[in-house]
C-alpha cells in the first residue's frame, strides 16, 4: 500500500467532476486500499480520489474515532445519495485538502446512500451522524464541491488566500 500526496485547495483537479468507475479493475482495488492508507496518515476519517488527483467516483471512509472501537474501513465506488431527512445537523467539518480551516456546515442530518463495494455487489445503507456528514462532504469532493463552497464570498475567499500563501510557502521551502 501506499502513502498519496494529497491535493492542497486552491488546485482546479478539485473543481472537476469526477466520471463514474465503470469497471472494478485490480488497480481500482488498489486505489481504494491506497487511499485509506492515506487518510489513516493524516490523519482523516474520509478521502475522495481528486483529493489526490484521480477523478473518478471513489470515496473512502472511517468515521470510528475511538483507538478502544473497531477500526470501519470503507470503500465506495460511484457513491450516491438516495435520500436525505429533511432535519439538519451542523458539525464544524475540516478538509485534508484545506489544513487548519475549520467552519460549522449545517446538511441534512440523516442520508440513504448506495455504491458499490470493492467485490462488486451493490450496497445500500443508512447514515446518521458524523458518518452522514462525512459521507456527504466525500460525495461533494466528487462534484468538484468543497465545505468552502457552502460558506460567504469573504469567509470563502480568505480562507482560499491563506491556502494560496501557504502552497507558495511549502514550494520555497
Ligand atoms: O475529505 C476530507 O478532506 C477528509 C475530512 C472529512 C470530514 C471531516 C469532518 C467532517 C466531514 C468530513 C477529514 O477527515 S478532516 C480531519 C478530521 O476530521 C479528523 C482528523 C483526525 C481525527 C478525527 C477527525
Ligand atoms: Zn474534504
Amino acid at each position: 500500500m501506499t502513502i498519496r500526496p494529497i491535493l492542497i485547495h486552491p488546485d482546479p483537479r478539485l473543481k472537476k467532476v469526477a466520471a463514474p468507475v465503470e469497471q472494478i479493475t485490480p488497480e481500482l482495488r488498489q486505489l481504494g486500499e491506497d487511499m485509506l492508507e492515506t487518510m489513516y496518515d493524516a490523519p482523516g476519517i474520509g478521502l475522495a480520489a481528486p483529493q489526490v488527483g484521480v477523478l473518478k467516483r471513489v470515496i473512502v471512509m472511517d468515521c470510528v474515532k475511538d483507538p478502544e472501537e473497531e477500526p470501519q474501513p470503507m470503500i465506495l465506488f460511484n457513491p450516491e445519495i438516495t435520500w436525505a431527512s429533511e432535519d439538519l445537523a451542523t458539525y464544524e467539518e475540516g478538509c485534508l485538502s484545506i489544513p487548519e480551516q475549520y467552519a460549522e456546515i449545517t446538511r441534512p442530518a440523516e442520508v440513504r446512500a448506495r455504491w458499490i463495494a470493492p467485490d462488486g455487489s451493490a450496497r445500500e445503507e443508512h447514515f446518521t451522524g458524523l458518518w452522514a456528514t462525512c459521507v456527504q462532504h466525500e460525495i461533494d469532493h466528487l462534484d468538484g464541491k468543497l465545505f468552502i463552497d457552502y460558506l460567504g464570498p469573504l469567509k470563502r475567499q480568505m480562507i482560499t488566500r491563506k491556502m494560496a500563501k501557504l502552497k507558495r510557502e511549502k514550494a520555497r521551502a
